[in-house]
């Protein structure tokens, strides 16, 4: 999967913990870092056609969170596969923007401070339920 931040987005902590966190299930990361602009991701979703785009949002910047998303759908990438966490709710435009995210078909995890078992349960469930929609659609 393809981990990072957008946007003018620095904290690369919270980042760097989230990738260790997955790393520990066994979860294979490609961590692209802080700051990452929506060129950079779409290259990468098409480079990796990664299973899973987990986005971090820090610093209550939603407004290029949500470009990125309509990016990606815009180029094809499934919104059902993109996961997006942090502190979501805190910025002024938090709270409107939320419902808007969550409208488009990612996937939000809303706890700003889940544990790492909680993330790690999420994102397990998640390529379990991907995973098993393929293998229906293979056996069809
Ligand atoms: C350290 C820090 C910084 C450092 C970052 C250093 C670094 N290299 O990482 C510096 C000083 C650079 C910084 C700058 C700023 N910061 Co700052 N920062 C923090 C601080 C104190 C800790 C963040 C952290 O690393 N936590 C450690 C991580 C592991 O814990 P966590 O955040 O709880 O992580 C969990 C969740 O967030 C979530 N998660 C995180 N990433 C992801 C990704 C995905 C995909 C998923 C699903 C979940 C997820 O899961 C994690 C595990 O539970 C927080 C306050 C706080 N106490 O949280 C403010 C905070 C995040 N910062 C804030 C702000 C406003 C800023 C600035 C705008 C301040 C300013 N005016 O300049 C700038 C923005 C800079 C930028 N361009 O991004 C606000 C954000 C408010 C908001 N969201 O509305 C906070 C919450 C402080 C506050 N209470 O106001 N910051």
């Amino acid at each position: 999967m393809l981990l990072g931040t957008c946007g003018s987005d620095v904290h690369s902590v919270a980042n760097y913990l989230v990738e260790k966190c997955l790393i520990d299930i066994g979860i294979q990361v490609k961590n692209l870092g802080v700051a990452v602009s929506t060129s950079e991701w779409l290259h990468n979703v098409q480079e990796f056609n990664p299973d899973l785009v987990m986005v971090g949002s820090m610093n209550g910047d939603l407004q290029p969170l949500v470009e990125l998303i309509s990016s990606l759908i815009n180029a094809g990438y499934h919104s059902d596969r993109v996961i997006v966490g942090g502190k979501l709710r805190l910025g002024s435009e938090g709270p409107s923007l939320i419902p808007f995210i969550s409208a488009s078909g990612v996937t939000v995890v809303e706890s700003e401070n889940p544990t790492f078992v909680e993330l790690q349960n999420v994102i397990s469930d998640k390529l379990f339920k991907l995973n098993a929609e393929v293998d229906a659609k293979s056996a069809k």
